[in-house]
Order: structure tokens, then C-alpha cells, then sequence
């Protein structure tokens, strides 16, 4: 078996499924848009990660590097962007792996890919290259794979977030992250094109109702997907342990959302 086929997700897994923690929000679209006093705080999401029982939590290099505990696995993203210039996205890498992996004690890499974007080949080279040095260092390759620039007129339709899966998959990402379809029978579409990569949603903008975002999570586990890895939906709710809560009763008990909370 060739080696690379060695490195797995195995660390960020609980019976096969997972729930990550994301926080590069500050980064991707600054800390005036998501962020409140509370937080702002990156020890206060940090310590969010553990007590809402994550299987890893996603920071940039500096936040990593002033605030990770070491209590949950940790995933550096090693590329960002700002939400300030226009035109079609590019995400250049601002950490190394060998950084990320022996400096700051990362177990996996995480990347963004702005697929349709006029600078895509510029991010899937830039990928290829994390994703052989990640394995050579043991540690899985995450890609977050979102369609964007003037060539997607729909972010979230059935065939592009199979094709943002496809790509992952043909890329070697061990794991995608993806946006959500909307409905489980779309979202199965995209778990089967991402093959033997894990399939993650991303949350996006927190939903108007627990409620709303948990039936979200219910369809994404009923399509087959291995979990989420979400940031606003958690870190903004006013009982982020709570929702925590609930998120693992529906990704590793099963339960229904009517079970957990009533309209
Ligand atoms: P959320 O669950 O808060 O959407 O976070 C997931 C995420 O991928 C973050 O890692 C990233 O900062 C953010 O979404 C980027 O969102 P977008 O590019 O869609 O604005």
C-alpha cells in the first residue's frame, strides 16, 4: 500500500463522525462582522472547544500560537484572505506545514479553494504542494472547497457542491468542507462525488432559530456525511455549550431535533 495511504482522519473521529470548530472569521471577513465583546476573545471559543466536548478546533497561525491549550486537536489553516479587495478570490498560503505540524503541534492542515474563481489553478497548486508535504509529515490535508467569483451564479446548488467535493476528492484532500445544499437528497449527491474523502458541512451566518441550524446538521448527517465544522453557528449562540450539546446527540446519538428542542 503506497504510504500516503497511511495518514487518516482517524484523530478528529468519534465512531466515524466528527465535529470541528471554526474560528478564522476575524481573518476571512474581520472582527467588526462577526464578533462581540465576548467573542472577540479567542480564549473564549478556545475554551468553548473543550467544554462543548469538539474533536478539533480550526485557528490561523497567530491565534494558534497565543491561545491554543492544547486541549482538543488543533488544524492550522495555512491560507486566508480579507474580505477587503473585489474581484475573484485568491487565498495565498501565509503558513508553512512544517510550521504548523512542529511548531505549533498541528494535526491536520486546512486549506481554503476558491473553485470557479479565475485564480483557482493558482490555489490547487498551492494545494497539491501542502497536501504531499502534510503526508510526508503524517498529517491529513483538509481543503474547504467554495465556489465563488463571477462564474458561480449559485453557490450551493446540488451540482456545484458536488463538483467543490470532486475536486477535494481528485485534489487528495483527506477532508472536505463544504457548504450545505439545503435539502439531504442534494447533499447525498456530494458526499457520494467527495468518495473516500470526509465530507464536512460548513455552517455559514447563524441561523434565525436553534431549531433552523439543527435541522441543517440532521440532514447533513442523513446524507452520509461525516460531520460539520462550524464556527458562527456555535461561538454566536447565546449557550454555545448548549448547542454543542445538541450537535452531538444528533451527529453520534441519532437523536431527532424535535427531541432535543421544541418551536
Ligand atoms: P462558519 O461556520 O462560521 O460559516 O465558518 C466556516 C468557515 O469556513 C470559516 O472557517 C471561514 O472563516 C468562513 O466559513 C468563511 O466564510 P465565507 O467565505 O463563506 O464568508
Amino acid at each position: 500500500m503506497p504510504r500516503h495511504n497511511s495518514v487518516t482522519m482517524g484523530t478528529f473521529l468519534r465512531d466515524g463522525k466528527s465535529m470541528l470548530l471554526a474560528y478564522d472569521q476575524g481573518f476571512e471577513h474581520g472582527p467588526s462582522v462577526d464578533f462581540n465583546d465576548k467573542n472577540v476573545d479567542p480564549s473564549y471559543v478556545m475554551d468553548i472547544a473543550s467544554k462543548g466536548g469538539f474533536n478539533g478546533i480550526v485557528f490561523q497561525k497567530g491565534v494558534a500560537e497565543k491561545y491554543y491549550d492544547g486541549k482538543v486537536p488543533l488544524i492550522v489553516k495555512v491560507n486566508a484572505k480579507s474580505s477587503l479587495p473585489k474581484g475573484d478570490p485568491n487565498s495565498k498560503q501565509n503558513c508553512s506545514v512544517e510550521y504548523a505540524v512542529t511548531s505549533l503541534g498541528a494535526r491536520a492542515i486546512g486549506y481554503t479553494i476558491y473553485l470557479g474563481s479565475q485564480l483557482e489553478g493558482e490555489m490547487f497548486q498551492e494545494f497539491g504542494a501542502i497536501q504531499e508535504e502534510a503526508h510526508e509529515r503524517g498529517v491529513p490535508a483538509i481543503a474547504w472547497v467554495y465556489p465563488r467569483g463571477q462564474a458561480i451564479a449559485n453557490d450551493s446548488s446540488k451540482e456545484i457542491v458536488a463538483y467543490a467535493a470532486r475536486v477535494g476528492l481528485e485534489l487528495g484532500a483527506d477532508a472536505v468542507k463544504i457548504k450545505y445544499t439545503g435539502d439531504p437528497e442534494s447533499f447525498s449527491w456530494a458526499v457520494k462525488s467527495a468518495g473516500r474523502a470526509h465530507v464536512f458541512m460548513s455552517g455559514g451566518p447563524k441561523a434565525p432559530t436553534d431549531q433552523d441550524f439543527l435541522n441543517q446538521v440532521k440532514g447533513v448527517i442523513q446524507a452520509g456525511a461525516t460531520g460539520l465544522a462550524v464556527g458562527r453557528n456555535v461561538w454566536q449562540n447565546e449557550n454555545p455549550v448548549q448547542m454543542a450539546n445538541y450537535l452531538r446527540q444528533i451527529i453520534f446519538e441519532k437523536k431527532t431535533v424535535e427531541s432535543l428542542v421544541t418551536s
